[in-house]
């Protein structure tokens, strides 16, 4: 966990340092593009909540060695108190994987609607907002944890700001979308599966412990995460590689993923409500169908996956060579090679405008000759 942590530590000082002191000439804070601010607020996060998991762990060990009572109540220790530092790391944990998602969303709506994004500034504060507020509503973990009413709703009323940065996002992808010229391409079809579930805290008790919590979390993870990421390997699959992968498989799996994710996640949101706990392999009778409809729409999210691996794996091997932007992306790491030399850029180039700006026809940035 500590060697964990500390990769996960360093990793974000790491971005934090690079955004800081190694953009190129032009390329100004309000010139980022989103992914880097969506980086940069994931960042903040590893930077600080890590080593209040570290320190956890090693409380957690120094009591089992060293009889010493911190959360252990034969020793005198508070559980409680395990559970607060834990989900003090493990909450904005979930935005470590949720932000760097919303980045990827925010460049490829713009990439394939062929507009610059509605709201730059908002999006990119917006993940500031998130990474901020993160830190202030773990408590929404322990409304059943004995917590008095008044902590409760202070916690349940941070957690909503989450969802206003949230929404401000969404609306603003919308914007960028609306009267854009869309391409739709396999990485938008992953733009279309994108979804996050909320669950309101007055409803938390009710559906704590059920697999309501289940479906939830992976409906966050798999909707927001992993649709994303796939979005993520389908757009920059051929700058990474130089190699074009076949667009009509890329819609069938795509298809299918989206169609699997839902038949798997949306039977546990319904067994959750009717009551079904998490962590029994054993229900009653009446919760077969929809356990058998989750499970048919695992098998269909598995062989999406599969037919990814595969037809990705041939495009690495036998694919023709991409050209250079084929997706005539206005993002800036498009002006250099696919794939980039190791050094990413042969002529750094001068940032003149914003990234994603498709309401000029040059390309975004002039290059230094020589
Ligand atoms: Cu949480």
């Amino acid at each position: 966990m500590f060697i964990v942590g500390f990769s996960s530590i360093l990793t974000g000082l790491n971005f934090i340092v690079t955004t800081h002191t190694m953009r190129g000439e032009g390329l100004t804070w309000m010139r980022l593009p989103l992914f880097v601010w969506a980086s940069y607020a994931t960042s903040i996060i590893q930077v600080i909540a890590t080593p209040v998991l570290g320190i956890t762990v090693l409380i957690v060990s120094v009591e089992r060695f060293a009889g010493f009572g911190m959360f252990d109540p034969a020793r005198g220790g508070d559980p409680v108190l395990f559970q607060h530092m834990f989900w003090f790391y493990s909450h904005p944990a979930v935005y470590i994987m949720i932000l760097p998602a919303m980045g990827v969303i925010s460049e490829t709506v713009s990439a394939f609607s062929r507009k610059n994004p509605f709201g730059y500034k908002a999006i990119a504060m917006s993940s500031i907002g998130i990474a901020f507020v993160g830190f202030f509503t773990w408590g929404h973990h322990l409304f059943v944890a004995g917590q008095s009413t008044f902590d409760a709703g202070a916690f349940g009323i941070l957690s909503m700001l989450v969802g206003v940065f949230t929404a401000i996002k969404v609306f603003n992808w919308i914007g960028t979308m609306y009267r854009g010229a869309i391409a739709f391409k396999t990485p938008f079809a992953y733009i279309c599966g994108f979804g996050v579930a909320l669950a309101t805290t007055s409803l938390d008790i009710h559906w704590h412990d059920t697999y309501f919590v289940v479906a939830h979390f992976h409906f966050i993870m798999v909707g927001a995460s992993v649709m994303a990421f796939l979005a993520a390997l389908h757009y920059w699959f051929p700058k990474m590689f130089g190699k074009t992968y076949h667009e009509g498989w890329g819609l069938v799996a795509a298809s299918l993923i989206i169609l699997g994710f839902n038949a798997t996640f949306v039977p546990q949101f319904l067994l959750g409500n009717f009551g079904m706990p998490r962590r029994y392999y054993q229900y009653p009778e009446h919760f077969q169908a929809l356990n058998v409809a989750s499970t048919a729409g695992s098998t269909l999210l598995g062989f999406g996956f599969l037919m990814i691996v595969i037809y990705l794996v041939i495009a690495l091997r036998w694919g023709q060579q991409s050209e250079q932007n084929p997706w005539g992306s206005k993002g800036f790491e498009w002006l250099t090679a696919s794939p980039p030399p190791t050094h990413n850029f042969d002529e750094i180039p001068t940032i003149t405008q914003m990234p994603h700006d498709y309401r000029t026809h040059e390309p975004p940035g002039v290059i230094h000759v020589g």
